[in-house]
């Protein structure tokens, strides 16, 4: 398990390197130039400068999350061509310093989706939370505006060019239902992989979050089925999942468990971080920590360990804790805490072999 921890950028994040340096076990940072328009190519320019410095803190650069798809790629319309090309030549500039493994996800319009950024949990702290009633019932708009007021950094994939014509982008969504939109990642990763296959990148897909369909826009990415299908597109070994057990696990039908068992071997990237399922649909991000959410974390490590998993695992979305201001989900404290927690099943579960043989 090669721990890692993402950052978003020096002018873009409220967490510094060197405080994510102190951090025991910390070896690379997951990385991404946060600022490009998305479907614009990443220059090796850019990125060696963002390389070079988080390299000179002695964390390694090897995952970047993400390279986000445009929606003409999603959508598979007259202009697709012209990113899927884009998309390529990032790959290869990626490839030029050595980036192992390019985690991003096929959601139409919204990335991951909440309803609260700073719901309060009965210890004090708050966290991620998402009413489905309330989801339901909105209008994309309001969401829209919710999250813009609730913080000040732009959230990945809620790119404010995008949601700027969001009314012309759910038009065009009617034309594709699920069948569409996995005929458009097919066509996608049969242009793709052989690129990334070349360039020795593991192209990692992060499944939906939540897992179901929001505001009657398809998604294909969220149960085990989903990813039988995928790499059955191709069996490239570029052809990767991104395994995350708070974004699948929100849907109380998905044992992350068997999925961690099942998948941990075509997974190069794992998020690993839980969250509360209520009956009613709605759910909250917690700490790592087993007892307090409704995800078996202590069991998904176990399975990645028996599996002797060398892969990257990072601590996913945490609380805000100890009066922590940051990014939503995205503090230094209690992502601190996850690590440890990961750390310390490892250990464990380590001292158990070492002890049965
Ligand atoms: C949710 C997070 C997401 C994820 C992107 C991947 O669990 O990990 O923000 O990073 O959706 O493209
Ligand atoms: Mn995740």
């Amino acid at each position: 398990m090669n721990i890692t921890f993402r950052w978003y950028g020096k002018d873009n994040d409220s967490v510094s390197l060197e405080h994510i340096k102190q951090i025991p076990g910390v070896k690379g940072i997951v990385w991404g130039l946060h600022d490009k328009p998305v479907g614009e190519v990443w220059e090796v320019g850019e990125i060696q400068s963002e390389v070079k410095h988080i390299q000179s803190y002695g964390f390694h650069t090897d995952v970047v999350e993400s390279v986000n798809i445009h929606e003409s790629i999603k959508l598979g319309n007259a202009e697709a061509a012209s990113y899927i090309e884009n998309y390529k030549q990032t790959i290869r500039n990626l490839s030029q310093v050595g980036v192992k493994v390019i985690c991003y996800n096929f959601m139409p319009v919204f990335d991951w989706t909440r309803t609260e950024m700073y719901h309060p949990l009965d210890d004090g702290s708050t966290a991620l939370f998402f009413e489905k009633a309330k989801v339901e019932n909105m209008d994309p708009q309001k969401l829209i505006s919710m999250v813009a007021e609730s913080s000040e950094y732009t959230l990945p994939g809620w790119e404010p060019e995008k949601l700027d014509r969001i009314a012309e982008l759910f038009e065009e969504y009617k034309e594709v239902d699920t069948e569409q939109l996995w005929r458009n990642l097919e066509t996608f990763l049969t242009e793709i992989l052989p690129v990334a296959e070349e360039c020795n990148i593991k192209m990692a897909i992060h499944p939906d979050d939540p897992p179901w369909s929001i505001f009657g826009l398809p998604r294909i990415m969220n149960k085990a089925e989903s990813y039988e299908r995928l790499l059955k597109i191709s069996n490239s070994p570029s052809n990767c999942l991104t395994f995350c057990s708070g974004s699948m696990g929100a849907s109380p039908t998905n044992d992350m468990v068997e999925i961690a068992e099942k998948y941990a071997d075509r997974s190069p990237f794992a998020h690993i971080r839980n969250v509360k399922i209520f009956d009613n649909g709605d759910f909250v991000e917690t700490s790592h920590y087993t007892q307090e959410g409704s995800i078996d974390i202590k069991n998904v490590v176990r399975a990645f360990h028996q599996q002797n998993y060398t892969g990257y695992v990072r601590p996913d979305h945490g609380r805000h804790i100890f009066g922590e201001v940051c990014r939503p989900g995205y503090g230094l404290y209690d992502r601190a805490l996850g690590v440890m927690y990961l750390l310390g099943l490892w250990d464990a579960y380590e001292n158990e072999k070492v002890g049965a043989q």
